[in-house]
């Protein structure tokens, strides 16, 4: 053999190793089809045990890989290279998704299930069919506290936040549309506002709180709090549920001035390999029991309106955690602010991060 021909099948041999080494690498990133389901989640946000009696029963293995912001889950998705065949997506970043075309149409006709989602959480205004994504949890923004820590601090108003006794002893959590949204909603503005002078004056008041901020921080945000590591945080509804449950001494309480509702909601990306796995998930997880048993694992709030029948009273007559109408109305939706307006107010969340430095 010529030392040419040698040449040439080394190369060959190499690049067809590359190859498979490219594939087995994105496989890593969630390979699907066949009897795998790769379900891309929030951290900490469904029962575990759940997704072990969802592969008996179907006999498909689930690859679960978790994030912890919309804004990194759609980066994941829209740069490819991913399988993802079922997402959680929160409502505004549904409504992105659906405009870039990342989603797939979901086929309601295999969703048996579905009727024991609450009417009221079905045709919102980010997807008014449901065309493409399916309610699984839902909540507001506000501040888990406790009551010895605080002094006479009730938090009915954000400005409680800023008071000077809570020096070093707030955390937040890590989301740039709710650190935004409290300090506009703290100056009377709307949580989707997009006036600059108005963004301005919330990230020069959201300055001010430098001083009380501990620390901003993701899941690890119930150990601290509950552990009694600050006195106050903003948190999701659901993980203030969560705390509460570790630490009784804890409340809850959406201020007057008003914040967030938002949903959660299950979606097959246009990345997916497994579509009927897809859909027989999403069903599942639309069961009255299973929804109630994860919604007592994970602490949020269900639309399942058969699964309530199945919690403790305790959980599903709490209004601090399935809150009226009069405290709904005063709450808003994220609106999808647009590619740009959305990577606005990350710049300004990421400028008040690093006053903080
Ligand atoms: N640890 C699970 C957190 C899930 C919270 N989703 C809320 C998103 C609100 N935009």
């Amino acid at each position: 053999m010529s030392q040419l021909v040698r040449m040439f099948l080394v190369v060959f041999v190499v690049a067809i190793g590359l190859m498979y080494a490219t594939v087995y690498l994105n496989s890593s990133e969630g390979y699907s089809g066949g009897n795998t389901l790769t379900v891309y989640n929030w951290g900490d946000y469904v029962d575990p045990e759940l997704i072990a009696r969802f592969e008996e029963e179907t006999g498909i293995k689930v690859i679960y890989q978790t994030f912890d912001s919309n804004e990194a889950m759609m980066t994941k998705i829209k740069q490819g290279g991913t399988t993802y065949d079922v997402a959680i997506p929160s409502e505004y970043a549904v409504s992105k998704m659906k405009a870039e075309k990342l989603l797939k149409e979901i086929d309601h006709s295999l969703l048996p299930n579905l009727k024991h989602i609450d009417p009221s959480f079905l045709g919102l205004s980010f997807d008014p069919q449901n065309t493409h994504s399916i309610p699984y949890f839902w909540g507001t923004v506000g501040i888990v506290f406790n009551p010895k820590m605080v002094g006479d601090l009730t938090f009915d108003s954000w400005d409680d936040l800023w008071d000077e006794s809570l020096r070093n002893n707030v955390f937040l959590l890590d989301g740039a549309r709710e650190v935004m949204g409290m300090g506009l909603n703290s100056l009377g503005y709307s949580l989707n506002d997009t006036d600059e002078a108005h963004l301005q004056e919330a990230l020069a008041k959201l300055a001010k709180l430098t001083p009380n901020v501990k620390a901003i921080v993701g899941d690890e945000i119930k150990m601290l709090i509950a552990n009694e590591e600050a006195a106050a945080g903003l948190v999701w509804s659901g993980d203030a549920s969560e705390i509460m449950t570790e630490n009784e001494e804890l409340d809850y309480v959406v201020p007057k001035e008003g914040s967030n509702l938002w949903f959660d909601n299950m979606v097959i990306p246009k990345t997916a390999r497994n579509l009927e796995g897809a859909h027989k998930f999403i069903n599942f997880m639309l069961d009255p029991e299973v929804a109630a048993q994860n919604a007592e694992y994970v602490g949020y709030s269900t639309p399942n309106k058969d699964a309530l029948a199945f919690l403790p009273e305790e959980i599903s007559g709490d209004k601090r955690f399935y809150p009226d109408k009069e405290l709904t109305e005063r709450l808003e939706v994220y609106n999808n602010l647009g590619p740009r307006m959305l990577s606005h107010y990350n710049e300004l969340f990421l400028e008040f991060k690093m006053h903080r430095k």
